[in-house]
């Protein structure tokens, strides 16, 4: 009784839903396949744990079983995202048929209407999200729906398996649909694309799934219907308020219309239908008329819960930045991922497009391994319609790190890469868009202390730009900015180049590994000495991009642990260079002479204050950092002669001639100009001053570390008076095999250890000492060969277990032979 008249109800919806749009008796035929889904609501209801449709089973593939474990237990405290996403997705599908409908306009035929409607069925405890986008096959369904593109997976799981926030991501890898388990104990997903049948599909999220024609035939036109049954605690989506409120949070900008089909009642005047007609019941009715009657018809109401303009196209006065930070959260996919700045503007002329342009707040990871395989950052449209977002070559590759979103009115449908270099109106939008990253950063740089944040995170991208996009490196090279010895703040050239002392003709720089160990340099340490300041670059690609900007504003840029180093003006009435040299003659011979091998020259130098000595590079030779990264490098393609010889290259060696080290040896050398040869003592000296200072200069030691702790026990030697020929005598007692009786007691005192928490002695059977002792090796054990058939088709890693047992038994053996029990003989 009680469902006739549910049923009743919903006939007479349907009328009044039929009246106002006709669309809908094609999409719903029959009261059953409503919305509101009856027959699925019941077929839950009536059975338990069985599919009501028999249909083929299938099973996920393993990394979906893997995902949906992870997803479940790492998003329950936010299950709410589940709508987000299959909202998402199911905007996906709407832009891929108004996509086809481009080039085939029949696609849209078999249903006209593009949006997402959402009804729930308090009763049976079902929410159901209807989209009337492209839909899926048969094969669709098994395949989106059961198994995971390989790229996705791995690079989601790994995501997931470090930072728990990083679950923001799920939208992004194409696996949002799979949150539905958050909030669904079963699933059915009906589907009818334009080439296939209308097909359901089914689970309840353990294992498998089924797939079945529907037998109801096709009832949806074209698109998606996803029903889902909630878990017993999730009865808060039930209610429309909370559905309105996701909405509004989470898809306010999807650009479908979304609606929540709910069910209302009004009362209607009972309608007379047979006034004037002559009959003998006349009197009754119109007796009946002067009262007239009401009744209440229950009616579906399509309310809208989006405004679905696109933000875009609205005029940019009218947007609030929480709005523009909300759209950044639908474009990248990424739930509470933030914009460090954006731009939004309207190109006119040539080639007319609206644009947003979106900075993220953080750099993605891998962002430079993205920059090679292309990162999906611009979406393209044209008029409202998506078109592509797989356009990588859209952008130059130092920019991969923008969000853009792009609306053309003219554009082809088609972007490769070809057409972004021959299509005038594509190549002209590209322009534009770089044009406007330039304008962006100028306004961001004003604001110097927010402009850190920036370089912070894509400092290395500029200078990434600087080397990909020569026509544009002057422009970024004022972009770029550098940590400096004059402050803890960065720095832009421009405001060094301001800041250049008395007769400083170059732009001073130092590179290394890392800001402290810059600082410590000696060649840093003497220009701070001398007061002039130093941009200390940390980045590996700084070195590189330097030398090709080559100079900034007429100043060239000096690095300051090379040879020619012009520090200005010479004081008055000091010692000349050439004085110096002369001074210095008998010790700068005695050194070259023994470091005949490792240097090209020796040169007194006036650079350096506290350290003795310091090594630099000729002015084409690489620097320490450079042959740093260099050696990364050649890692990856060996045998690279150019790299040999440049590593090769000797270095110059200065000294200071203000370091009592230094004018001791001097001392040395004066006394006996000739007698280099023989004293071994000196040599062994210039040769630890030599290592040190490669060392302090960043350099790594060319002959092994031995040879040098070789030298500094000498040295050490020499100073306490101790024969340097003399040997450590030493008694190295030979370790002995054990015996079992202290093996045994051993593992005694494990077990005990293993069971004191737990167990009071003495209270534990023999049984569970023996179940629990197995658990303990099985633990700790590598598998045996029948644990490895069992999982033979996991394939975790590829483990020889036969080598490894094999292994063992040869150790084992070996032992044995040792020990001295002779039990055969
Ligand atoms: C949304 O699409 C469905 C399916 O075609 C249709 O029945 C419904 O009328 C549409 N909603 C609105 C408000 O147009
Ligand atoms: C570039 O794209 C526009 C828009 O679709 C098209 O009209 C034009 O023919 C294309 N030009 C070239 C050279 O491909
Ligand atoms: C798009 O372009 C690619 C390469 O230029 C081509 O292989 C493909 O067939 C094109 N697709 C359409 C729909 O024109
Ligand atoms: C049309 C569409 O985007 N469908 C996607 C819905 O979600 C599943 C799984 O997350 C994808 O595989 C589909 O491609």
């Amino acid at each position: 009784m009680r469902k006739s008249l549910f049923l009743l109800s919903i006939i007479a919806a349907i009328s009044v839903v039929a009246a106002e749009a006709p669309a809908v008796q094609a999409a719903f035929q029959t009261p059953e396949q409503v919305a509101i889904p009856d027959n699925f609501a019941s077929s839950f209801e009536s059975t338990t744990g069985q599919t009501v449709i028999p249909g083929e089973k299938f099973q996920f593939q393993t990394e979906v079983s893997r995902l949906m474990n992870i997803v479940i237990n790492s998003l329950y405290k936010t299950p709410e995202i589940f709508l987000r996403e299959l909202i998402s997705n199911g905007s996906d599908a709407l832009d891929k048929i108004r996509f086809q409908s481009l080039t085939d306009s029949s696609a849209m035929e078999s249903n006209p209407n593009l949006n997402v409607t959402i009804a729930v069925n308090k009763k049976a405890r079902v929410i159901t999200i209807t989209d009337t986008g492209i839909g899926m096959t048969k094969e669709d369904l098994q395949k989106n729906l059961g198994t995971i593109a390989k790229s996705g997976t791995s690079e989601f799981i790994e995501t997931m398996s470090g930072d728990k926030a990083d679950m923001d991501l799920i939208g992004k890898f194409g696996v949002g649909f799979y949150s539905v388990f958050l909030v669904a104990d079963k699933v059915r997903v009906t589907s009818k694309n334009n080439n296939d049948d209308q097909y359901i599909w089914e689970s309840t999220a353990v294992d498998d799934f089924t797939i079945a024609k529907d037998p109801s035939g096709n009832t949806l036109g074209r698109g998606t219907q996803i029903a889902i049954h909630l878990k017993e605690d999730q009865d808060q989506y039930l209610q429309d308020a909370r559905i309105k409120e996701l909405v509004g949070k989470y898809s306010e900008f999807i650009n479908f219309p979304i609606y929540l089909r709910s069910e209302k009642t009004k009362t209607v005047e009972q309608e007379v239908t047979s006034d004037k007609e002559d009959d003998s019941e006349e009197a009754v009715v119109e007796e009946a008329k002067e009262k007239p009657e009401t009744v209440t018809v229950s009616y579906l109401d399509d309310e809208l819960m989006n405004s679905n303009k696109p933000i875009w196209v609205r005029d940019p006065k009218t947007i609030t930045h929480e709005e523009y930070d909300q759209f950044y959260t639908v474009l990248t996919r990424e739930a509470n991922a933030k914009p460090m700045a954006y731009s939004h503007f309207k190109a006119e002329g040539d080639t007319e497009f609206k644009a947003i342009m979106y900075i993220p707040e953080k750099a993605p990871k891998n962002l430079f391994q993205r920059t090679e395989t292309g990162e999906k950052n611009v979406k393209l449209y044209v008029k409202r319609v998506f078109i592509t977002d797989e356009s990588t070559d859209f952008l130059p590759k130092w920019l991969a790190f923008l969000r853009v979103l792009v609306d053309a009115e003219d554009a082809p449908l088609n972007v490769s890469r070809e057409t972004v270099q021959n299509n005038k109106s594509i190549k002209s939008i590209s322009k534009h868009l770089v044009k406007k990253v330039f304008d962006l950063l100028k306004t961001m740089s004003q604001d110097e202390e927010k402009y850190a944040g920036f370089i912070k995170e894509f400092g290395t991208s500029l200078k990434l730009g600087s080397l990909e996009d020569k026509s544009n490196s002057k422009k970024i090279s004022r972009l770029l900015r550098y940590h400096t010895s004059e402050s803890d703040k960065y720095t832009s050239l421009e405001s060094y180049v301001s800041r250049m002392k008395k007769g400083q003709k170059d732009i001073f720089y130092a590179t290394g590994s890392s800001v402290d160990e810059i600082k410590q340099s000696p060649f840093v340490e003497s220009l701070l000495a001398r007061n002039f300041e130093v941009l200390l670059m940390d980045d590996p690609i700084d070195e590189i991009v330097i030398s090709e900007l080559r100079g900034f504003e007429g100043k060239a840029f000096k690095n300051v642990a090379k040879a020619s180093l012009d520090l200005g003006e010479e004081e008055e009435g000091a010692e000349t260079q050439k004085e110096l040299e002369t001074r210095f003659a008998p010790l700068l011979d005695w050194i070259h002479a023994t470091l005949i091998n490792d240097i090209e020259k020796v040169q007194v130098s006036k650079r350096l204050t506290t350290s003795p000595a310091a090594l630099v590079a000729n002015d084409f030779g690489w620097t320490a950092n450079m042959e740093r990264i260099m050696e990364g490098q050649a890692k990856q393609n060996q045998n690279d002669a150019m790299h040999s010889f440049m590593k090769n290259q000797k270095k110059i060696l200065e000294i200071n001639p203000g370091h009592p080290l230094i004018i001791g040896m001097l001392e040395r050398a004066a006394k006996d100009p000739k007698a280099y040869d023989t004293d071994t003592h000196f040599q062994e000296m210039a040769k630890v001053l030599y290592d040190i200072t490669l060392v302090r200069s960043g350099y790594s030691l060319k002959e092994s570390v031995k040879a040098f702790a070789g030298r500094v026990e000498n040295m050490l030697r020499v100073n306490l008076g101790v024969d340097t020929g003399a040997e450590a005598t030493f008694e190295a007692p030979q370790a002995e095999p054990r015996d079992q009786a202290e093996i045994d007691a051993e593992i005694e005192q494990r077990e005990d250890l293993l069971d004191a928490d737990e167990v009071k002695p003495g209270t534990m059977t023999t049984e569970e000492l023996n179940r629990m002792l197995k658990e303990y090796t099985d633990s700790t054990n590598p598998p045996t060969d029948a644990n490895a058939n069992a999982n033979a088709d996991e394939k975790v890693e590829e483990v020889n277990v036969e080598e490894i047992v094999a292994q063992a038994e040869e150790e084992l053996d070996s032992d044995e032979t040792k020990e001295p029990v002779r039990d055969e003989l």
